[in-house]
């Protein structure tokens, strides 16, 4: 007994190798069940004009291909593409074509898929096997009597075509989505087969055939239910066995029953398993994981088929005030999203990816993942299980349920995307059932953005009707959705209010505070808070937050201007996304979050950054940089190391702004993320300061107004964890001319802008009050800024001219005791502004230095750069300027202070 999973592994493997290396598939051993990967030695083509035709070709100059494989792998958001240009990738039609081998004919035989996208028909022999529609669960063909004894051919056409119509007018889910669905047989392909035509059945949507449930749990006691599905196709239908055995990590059987299957082509028997004192799973604190066996024996004894899972035992429970509970006790979710994509690999990822990806997760400390949008690879619900993670399943229902052509057509929603809807859901339920980390099923993701068509709600049935199939398929589980607009802070058209609460057991929202939308940490909050008022009986979890970070954007200031993203209006703007500014985010919003115990959990959107071809953002086109990782998974953003110091026990300590190495002032705050007792930081080996864990809100140990050295700065934190010390240490540099003087772009955010006649000016900073906005929010992504400067010639300088600070705001500078010239760059940023409509004053130190500046009647016309110089005394470490407006706003577009 104890050696049999070991002996079945490698009865598959040699069945593998038999196969794989061509030779027959002679079934091995005794073993009811023998699964071969059919992976290697595929042909493959991309195109869109081939037809059933294929069917006839012997693949001839086809490529050579193995499984897992996309055709857009490259062009799906890569390196392929550098900058912002990103190119809309391939959607169309690719043909798989495999030969194998086997030397007989088996007796149960089934192709299993375990995903493939988006449509896909098969073929075997040229006979058709059926279409599957959907990119994300997995499918069966029952090969029975199909395959050959010799030489068989596996015709696949898979389409990810969008839309789908032409020769498919069945609407698949997803039809919308910011994220790429790349095309292909980008998961694994196999072959099951079993020594009878009596198993656990394969017919069932792609299910195992085996569903198992905790009913009861207390410490001294477990009951569980095993129902198992079992398909009888024999002529005489003689008596079948189930036996269902529950054996622990040390090989030992703590629970089992058997039962006789009633004699019918399909039957369900149910069965009963008492654990005592059952070993829970407890999430990530101790994951354990039992073995639960099914066996299905005929009235001679032989064992027909067997179905090996590892099995947790636990119970969650929501509570609308107190959050969730697993096995009775408090656990609050601090999770991350994840969609299942890879650079340079797209969607044809394996476990090792996945493995990579979820340790990664684990290592930030994260207890829950959303595997966002759809049904991921099974091996990611397995590895979940096993590392802890407690999972939210989705289905791909997101952002509508009618094309905008259908509903500019006044079509109806058509039947058949209802029907695969419900098939999508069906299928993700039955395959996912029995792992212990899935703690909800969610129906949809913002679907209320496009939920009105000519003002009819189009989707709150559709989410009615889900829901209640999933009840159907798993009363034992919550449902949940992702809300995208109940209360959304802009609506129009295009965002229509439509409630989301209410519908589902549990309920979380997306919301976008410091990004899409206006407002922080408070905003936040306050949205929840009402949430939490208006629905109090439903439990209420944060299913997205966060904010785009490029590695090659940078700032002095996260408050100095605007980040840039698409607008309100799906438009895109210019594009600065600084690390800084994300790290900004994440600290403000888990702040609001962290305070509120009514929720059961808070997800990151989002864990890696991702392929979404519509995207002109990033350090690569072509992708959503909201990742606290990059889409190569090789490099942590900072904030990535403010959650691992909030929600790890491992001991970190980590400077921030490592990337910003040219830096451009001389006087800057320090940032360390620590979980440390005490941290010290050290500048060319001075000591700079300590912090104790108690001045370091969230994990944060800000040392403000560090003082830079001419030349390198090696910057170096000392956390003191107990027994360990942690390291980190960065390296900055301030040329001559930045630890001299101040160069500084009014109204930006990026830092780095080196003008034409090479001065480094920093982003915003220093400054009180006021407002820094880019002046064209509307300009094309490229050049990165889009104002033209009357008669400021170099592109270089343009982008000094490209945003301002305005409204009554000052300056306070910190500068060496001396004497500097200061000179100030100011334009009219309204086009359309008449002299005397916008007046306003210069105080430096409390003196008035240009008195009454009517820009536009000093420039001649606006949009037109001038410039004001004057000289000034420093006395006490720190230039003080006020920018005091007598008609309309101040405004300032650089300024440059240099020593005399
Ligand atoms: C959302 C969506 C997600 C997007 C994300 C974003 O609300 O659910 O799919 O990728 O926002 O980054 O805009």
């Amino acid at each position: 007994m104890l050696r049999l999973p070991v002996a079945v592994r490698a009865i598959a493997l040699a069945a593998l190798l038999a196969c794989e290396g061509g030779a027959s598939g002679a079934a091995a051993g005794d073993a009811a069940r023998r699964t071969t990967p059919l992976s290697a030695r595929w042909k493959f083509v991309q195109d869109d004009a081939l037809t059933a035709a294929a069917v006839a070709t012997d693949g001839t100059g086809w490529q050579s291909v193995a499984l897992p494989h996309t055709w857009n792998q490259v062009d799906a958001a890569s390196t392929a593409q550098t900058g912002p240009d990103s190119k809309p990738y391939k959607r169309g039609r690719g043909w798989y074509r495999l030969e194998f081998e086997r030397n007989t004919a088996p007796a149960n035989a089934w192709l299993q898929f375990d995903g493939a996208s988006i449509v896909a028909d098969v073929w075997l022999n040229g006979s058709y096997l059926g279409r599957h529609r959907g990119a994300f669960t997995a499918f069966r063909f029952d090969v029975t009597g199909k395959l050959a004894a010799g030489r068989n051919v596996l015709l696949v056409k898979v389409d990810n075509s969008t839309p789908l119509h032409g020769d498919d007018p069945t609407a698949v889910a997803p039809l919308g989505g910011d994220f790429n669905m790349a095309g292909g047989l980008y998961r694994g392909v196999s072959l099951i087969e079993t020594p009878a035509r009596a198993h656990l059945a394969l017919g069932d949507h792609g299910a195992g055939g085996v569903y198992a449930d905790t009913i009861t749990l207390s410490p001294a006691r477990a009951r569980l239910r095993v129902r198992a599905d079992v398909e009888d196709d024999r002529t005489q239908r003689t008596g079948l066995t189930l036996r269902a055995a529950l054996v622990d990590t040390a090989g030992r059987t703590v629970a089992a029953a058997r039962r006789t299957v009633p004699a019918a082509a399909h039957a369900r028997a149910e069965l009963t398993l008492d654990v005592a004192r059952p070993h829970v799973w407890q999430g990530v604190d101790d994951p354990y994981l039992y073995r639960l066996r099914v066996d299905l024996v005929d009235d001679a004894g032989r064992l027909l088929d067997r179905v090996e899972q590892p099995f947790g035992i636990r119970q969650y429970r929501f509570d609308a005030q107190a959050g969730l509970f697993l096995n009775g006790r408090p656990l609050r979710l601090h999770g991350v999203n994840l969609h299942q994509d890879w650079q340079d690999k797209a969607w044809a990822i394996g476990p090792r990816e996945i493995d990579a990806s979820l340790a990664l997760v684990r290592e930030m400390g994260a207890n829950a993942v959303r595997l966002a949008h759809y049904p991921h690879a099974a091996h990611a619900y397995d590895e979940a299980d096993r590392l802890g993670l407690v999972v939210w399943s989705e289905l791909p229902f997101v952002e509508r349920s009618l094309t905008p052509a259908d509903c500019k057509a006044g079509a109806p929603i058509p039947p058949a995307f209802l029907d695969n809807l419900d098939e999508q859901l069906r299928e993700m339920v039955r395959q996912q059932y029995n792992h212990p980390g899935i703690a909800m099923w969610s129906i949809a993701n913002e679907v209320a953005m496009g939920g009105t068509c000519r003002g009819a709600d189009t989707v709150t049935p559709v989410l009615r009707r889900l829901h209640a199939l999933a009840k159907q398929e798993d009363p034992g589980r919550p449902t949940t959705l992702a809300d995208f607009n109940e209360d959304y802070p802009i609506v129009g058209p295009m965002f229509p209010v439509l409630p989301t609460g209410g519908i589902t057991d549990i309920w979380a929202v997306n919301r976008y505070h410091l990004w899409y939308y206006p407002g922080g940490g408070a905003a936040f909050g306050a949205a929840l808070d009402r949430f939490h008022a208006k629905y109090p009986a439903q439990p209420l979890g944060v299913s997205e937050y966060g904010a785009g970070a490029a590695l090659s954007h940078q700032t002095d200031n996260p408050l100095g201007g605007l980040v840039g993203s698409m607008d309100m209006h799906g438009r895109t703007r210019v594009v600065w996304q600084p690390e800084g500014y994300a790290s900004h985010v994440h600290e403000q919003i888990y702040a609001a979050l962290a305070r509120r115990d009514y929720l059961w959990g808070t997800f990151v959107w989002s864990m890696f950054d991702f392929g979404s071809g519509t995207r002109h953002e990033g350090d690569i086109g072509g992708t959503n940089t909201k990742g606290l990782v990059t889409f190569d998974r090789a490099t942590r953003k900072d904030p990535f190391w403010f959650y691992k110091a909030n929600w790890s026990s491992a001991p970190v300590t980590y400077i921030t702004g490592r990337r910003y190495t040219e830096r451009a002032y001389r006087t800057t705050d320090v940032r360390v993320y620590s979980n440390a007792a005490t941290v010290h930081l050290l500048l060319n080996g001075r000591a700079i300061g300590t912090r104790a864990a108690a001045d370091c809100p969230q994990r944060t140990c800000v040392f403000a107004h560090v003082t830079l050295d001419e030349g390198t700065n090696r910057l170096e934190a000392r956390g003191m964890h107990g027994g360990a010390t942690v390291v980190d240490t960065v390296q900055w540099t301030l040329a001559p001319d930045n630890a001299r003087n101040v160069y500084l772009a009014a109204g930006q955010i990026a830092t780095g802008l080196v003008s034409a006649s090479g001065h480094r000016y920093g982003s915003d900073n220093f400054f009180t009050g006021g407002q820094g906005t880019p002046l064209e929010l509307d300009s094309p992504y490229g050049p990165r800024f889009g104002v033209r400067v009357a008669n400021v010639a170099d592109a270089r300088d343009a982008a000094l001219w490209a945003a301002v600070r305005h409204g009554t705001f000052g300056y306070r500078i910190p500068l060496p005791d001396g004497r500097y010239r200061v000179r100030l760059g100011f334009l009219e940023p309204d086009r359309e502004a008449q002299p005397g409509a916008r007046r306003f004053r210069v105080d430096a130190g409390g003196t008035t230095r240009i008195a009454d500046l009517d820009i536009v009647a000093a420039a001649g016309a606006p949009a037109t750069a001038i410039e004001r110089a004057f000289d000034v005394e420093v006395t006490d470490g720190s230039l003080r300027l006020d920018f005091v407006p007598a008609a309309g706003e101040a405004v300032l577009s650089n300024l440059a202070i240099e020593r005399l």
